[in-house]
């Protein structure tokens, strides 16, 4: 029986990951923040199937720590302050936990289980501003906020591990991927909540910043098998993992609220664009400068082609297929706590 250990394994990949890794029959350790709260996140539902253990990315000495009870053969390192907004707020913390936090991590295997294998969380957001396009593992870095500055920092780190100790440590450049654990400050869930809430009559408009940004979206369950497969292989490598598709956030909202039948019709240029339900002429989006970014990430697009080829992996949840099920989700859980049924 293979051991894992799973730092962020309360967060929607963590939990993805961890079903996936049960599945294989391996013996699952997480990662846990003690929180004012008691919360297991996304891994309610796996807390009696897993062991969790006490830690942070900024302690050391509880990483260690985590490592010597677990005696992990792989290491899933996904914990960071994720939420890219957030990293102008909190640019202090952010780097803390998403770049020091990675050498914390590569330090305690160094010392303490050398011979365990590394996945690192890397991100399509080290690419940043638009210097190819479609980005591959050979493109040029160039992040656009703390976040991504930070986790780029960490892919080298990462990288310069590897290179200096010889030990297995590797990096999944991900794209964006999302789904029902997705967290709901993130645009595609808040926009899914928002279409559900619109439909049932218990919200009114939503709200958001940059309609023009295009990404590339595919599904978290999708993303994690791509994780596995790189620690299966002989020897460590960094890949990208994407769709091959970009879409504008534009799209993603009128495909939602199609999906709730609501029609939505764009009018207006900039901070004045609107969109309109083409039935009752009501407004229900709306555009507000305070969700604009101090710089923004304009298009992120991957290209797959290598973990295709030599992970064998492939995404099997379309773009449309992963609205469909964020929205329909929404809708079974609001209508749930409405006692209104589904
Ligand atoms: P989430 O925000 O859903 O989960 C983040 C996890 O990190 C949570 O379990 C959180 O724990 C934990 N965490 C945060 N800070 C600390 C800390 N100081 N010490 C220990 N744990 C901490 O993120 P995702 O699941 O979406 O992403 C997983 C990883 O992949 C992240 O590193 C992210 O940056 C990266 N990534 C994500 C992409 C995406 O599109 N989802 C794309 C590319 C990379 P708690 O519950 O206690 O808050
Ligand atoms: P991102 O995800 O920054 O790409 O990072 P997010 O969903 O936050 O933003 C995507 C794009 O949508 C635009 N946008 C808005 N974003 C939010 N959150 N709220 C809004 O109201 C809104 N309106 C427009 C943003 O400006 C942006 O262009 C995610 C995270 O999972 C990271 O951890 C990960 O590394 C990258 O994806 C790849």
């Amino acid at each position: 029986m293979k051991t894992a250990l799973i730092t962020g394994i309360t967060g929607q990949d963590g939990s993805y990951l961890t079903e996936l890794l049960l599945e294989k029959g391996y013996k699952v350790y997480g990662l846990f923040r003690r929180k004012s709260k008691r919360d297991f996140g996304n891994v309610e539902h796996l807390k009696n199937e897993i062991e969790l253990i006490y830690g942070d990315m900024t302690d050391y000495i509880s990483l260690a720590n985590a490592l010597k009870i677990s005696k992990p053969d792989e290491i899933y390192n996904l914990a960071a302050q994720s939420f890219v907004a957030t990293s102008w707020q909190q640019p202090i913390s952010t780097t803390q936990i998403n770049a020091l936090g990675v050498m914390n991590i590569l330090e305690a295997l160094r010392i303490v289980k050398p011979d365990a294998k590394l996945y690192q969380a890397s991100t399509s957001e080290m690419f940043g501003f638009v210097r190819e396009i479609p980005q591959r593992e050979t493109t040029p870095f160039y992040p656009r906020s703390p976040y991504g500055v930070a986790k780029l920092y960490g892919h080298w780190i990462t990288k310069n591990y590897r290179e200096s100790y010889d030990i297995f440590a590797c990096s999944g450049i991900l794209f964006n991927h999302e789904s029902e654990r997705r967290g709901k400050e993130f645009v595609t869930r808040k926009i899914t909540e928002a279409a559900a809430k619109i439909k049932l009559g218990i919200q009114e408009k939503l709200e958001l910043g940059n309609l023009d940004a295009k990404r590339d979206w595919g599904h978290a369950k999708d993303y994690v098998k791509a994780m596995w497969l790189m620690l299966q292989q002989k020897s460590p490598e960094d890949y990208v993992v994407a769709t091959g598709e970009t879409h504008k956030v534009r799209e993603f909202v009128t495909i939602a609220f199609k999906h709730v039948d609501i029609d939505i019709e764009w009018i207006g240029k900039g901070i004045e664009e609107r969109g309109i339900d083409k039935k009752t002429g009501k407004e229900i989006v709306k555009v507000n400068p305070k969700y604009f970014r101090p710089a923004e990430v304009d298009i992120l697009l991957g290209d797959p082609s290598k973990a295709e080829k030599e992970l064998g992996w492939k995404r099997k949840i379309s773009f449309e297929e992963l609205i469909k099920r964020m929205v329909d989700w929404d809708y079974k859980i609001i209508s749930n706590e409405l006692g209104v049924g589904a």
